[in-house]
């Protein structure tokens, strides 16, 4: 654990991914204060001793913080399969996580595979999926696992609610809603305090239900796969026990069948964000997944508006750091696409290819502090051609990009840049091939 923590870091990842060095599902984020924590699970490729390599493998879980939406801190692994006492050391099978605060104490609810028990017939059977609690003072940690799991509760994707009374109701796929003890660490066992959503669809898998209130309304929304990839969906009511009202979908199927879809709504300084993941970084296997966040708006009768998952996401990148253009806005109807760095390290990134002049690249809400006086471009060979750099729609610098089979740094003179939040487009200004890795202000 304190290894963990000293190996936190801060980097700035203003696009989606959220999570560029590790893979990461499922997120559960929670505001603190002005801050966002993010408990993601943590996908991993598979180990030898694991048998399913097709399969989610997760043997513990990190947390990521941040008070801008653009820098995030990973604080570091705060559970694992190996020290949770009552977990199955050799179970992978830590899945969605939630925490949230309660008496000044956070409580961060895992599921995950119990050690096998010795069965009637004196046989050891698998200990089946269940939810564990782990408690710290601070929202990154050290968390202390308890060392039993919830009792009466059993299976996968726990959600903590806390109504407006404080109340907490621990919501489990089913869909079921149970009020938690005051103590958090069992929940009623009375049937007055347990309700089961009906209204949910009843064809296709319904999992990792999350409960949120917005403006007097509950919304119970949850992962459904409606054909085979999971849309999120959702219900609506004005009473914690319902009735519920179905009201369809708001975030359709990932367009490159990534399975899963696992999300979580926070409203942070005014704004509501939904966190979901997508195997952006793995796109030949779908149980590798990262963290990706966006913006999410209400319509004034209280419904979702369809969310349009964006490369873009929801950080103002600084123009002195890199700018990722391949984490566009908006790109040209032609002339123009995105590829990964290395095709044997998906990590390393995405590039953006212009191939026909005219193209262009937008990449919005870049906050320059000072009027910068030149750009660095970052170049991938092959590329020769010249591009225009704009900010909004005043083009301020001309970048040449000469014929090299080296990585190089084009480097152009700015002028008349403006200091603020401002848009940036890059365009192709000649025939040829530019690959852009990234740009930078100086
Ligand atoms: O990450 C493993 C499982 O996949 C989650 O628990 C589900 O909600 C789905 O995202």
């Amino acid at each position: 654990m304190f290894l963990a923590m000293i190996a936190a870091g801060t980097v700035a990842f203003a696009q989606n991914p959220i999570i560029r060095d590790q893979f990461s599902a499922d997120p559960s984020a929670l505001v603190v204060g002005d801050r966002v924590y993010v408990f993601p699970s943590h996908d991993i490729k598979a180990p030898a001793e694991y048998g399913r390599k097709d399969w989610f493998c997760m043997a513990d879980y990190h947390v990521f913080s941040s008070d801008n939406l653009t820098d995030w801190t990973d604080h570091g692994m705060i559970v694992d399969q190996w020290t949770a006492p009552w977990v199955n050391e050799k179970g992978y099978s830590m899945w969605a996580p939630d925490c949230k605060e309660h008496n000044g104490k956070y409580y961060f609810f895992f599921p995950a595979g119990a050690k096998p028990q010795p069965s009637a017939n004196g046989r050891r059977g698998m200990g089946g999926n269940r939810v564990g609690i782990a408690i710290a003072d601070y929202p990154e940690g050290p968390y202390i696992p308890q060392e039993k799991p919830l009792d009466n509760v059993g299976g996968i994707d726990p959600c903590i609610f806390v109504d407006d009374d404080g109340q907490a109701y621990l919501v489990m796929p089913g869909i079921t809603i149970t009020k938690m003890n005051d103590d958090w660490l069992s929940v009623s066992t009375d049937p007055a305090d347990r309700h089961r959503v009906e209204e949910v669809p009843t064809k296709g898998l319904v999992e990792g239900p999350y409960l949120f209130k917005h403006d007097g309304h509950y919304y119970m929304t949850f992962p459904w796969a409606r054909n085979v990839e999971e849309v999120l969906a959702y219900c609506m009511a004005d009473n914690i026990f319902g009735p519920y009202k179905f009201m369809g979908v708001f975030f359709e199927e990932h367009a490159n069948k990534c399975w899963t879809n696992h999300h979580s709504i926070i409203e942070f300084k005014g704004q509501t964000y939904l966190f979901y993941h997508h195997n952006e970084y793995s796109p030949e296997f779908d149980k590798n997944r990262s963290v990706c966040a966006d913006s999410i708006f209400f319509e004034p009768d209280g419904t979702i508006r369809m969310v349009k998952p964006t490369l873009r996401g929801i950080g103002v990148t600084k123009s002195n750091t890199e700018i990722q253009l391949d984490r566009y806005s908006k790109l040209s109807e032609s002339g123009d696409s995105i590829d990964y760095l290395e095709r044997s390290n998906y990590f390393a990134g995405w590039k953006t290819i212009f191939y026909e002049k005219g193209a262009w690249a937008q990449y919005n809400t870049v906050q320059f502090d000072k009027a910068p006086k030149s750009v660095k471009v970052k170049i991938v060979p092959p590329s020769a051609g010249k591009l225009e750099i704009l900010q909004d729609n005043n083009v301020i610098a001309t970048v040449d990009v000469p014929a090299d089979r080296q990585v190089i740094t084009a480097t152009a003179k700015v002028s008349g840049a403006a200091k603020g939040i401002h848009n940036l487009k890059v365009r192709m200004v000649t025939d040829g091939k530019i690959q852009v890795d990234w740009l930078t202000f100086e």
